[in-house]
């Protein structure tokens, strides 16, 4: 399939400029420790429940998004197994009575290697999708994001996964610090909190576009497809 060069995508505050060939779908952190029981979501007193509603639109644009044979990139939040890249602060941070690199469920928690680290199946990275380790909320902090984003032209992000206010809303200042324009599909992103959700979306789009755009996904698969 043609795309167009550049396609205006209905968005708040306003359309947002598409550039397929120079924007990857980047999805934060649709890990098993975020989004099933016994992870590092639940660790901190979550309902992971909450967070579930976002798998289904995330596959169906990730499918459009392949199909398209446009750029992936996915990022997963954790730890060396030595646990030599965690801040003492981090690790202690709500006095739990189990931390990041204790044993649960899934493998340690938030652990690189471990079952609960990984992504989840239903949006499992085909071998030619980088995967970003990251230590910290942000993408770009401590990881080669920018170097593989300017190594291969990419000026745009659509930015999707989990969560609204913490690692994608991180991820998206970090963009908008360097340059980047990101467009978030509201559907595709999510919060354990419904109040965050609404707030972090609005955090993004508010004063002008601040942060960047907020669409919904059926707008860029009805493009795709
Ligand atoms: N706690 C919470 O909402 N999120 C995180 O700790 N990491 C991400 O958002 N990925």
């Amino acid at each position: 399939m043609q795309l167009p060069p550049t396609i205006p995508i209905e968005a708040e505050p306003y359309p947002f400029e598409w550039t397929p060939a120079k924007c990857a779908l980047l999805i934060i952190d649709m890990q098993r420790d975020f989004l099933e029981p016994g992870g590092f979501g639940e660790m901190l007193g979550n309902d992971v429940s909450q967070l579930r509603r976002t798998i289904e639109p995330n596959r169906r644009l990730l499918a459009a998004w392949r199909k398209a044979g446009l750029t992936v990139i996915h990022t997963r939040e954790g730890h060396r197994p030595d646990l030599t890249d965690l801040p003492p602060a981090k690790k202690i941070r709500g006095r739990g009575t189990t931390c990041i690199g204790d044993v649960g469920p899934m493998g340690r928690i938030l652990v690189r290697g471990e079952v609960g680290h990984d992504i989840i199946p239903e949006l499992y990275p085909l071998p030619s999708e980088p995967i970003i380790d990251k230590p910290g909320k942000g993408a770009f902090y401590a990881t080669d994001l920018q170097s593989i984003l300017q190594h291969q032209g990419l000026t745009q992000l659509v930015v999707t996964g989990v969560t609204t206010e913490v690692c994608v809303n991180t991820t998206v200042r970090e963009a908008n610090d360097r340059g980047y324009d990101c467009l978030v599909p509201e559907d595709c992103v999510g919060s354990y909190f419904p109040h965050f959700q609404e707030m972090g979306l609005n955090m993004i789009k508010a004063q002008g576009g601040i942060f960047g755009w907020v669409t919904h996904s059926d707008r860029l698969v009805s493009v795709l497809s």
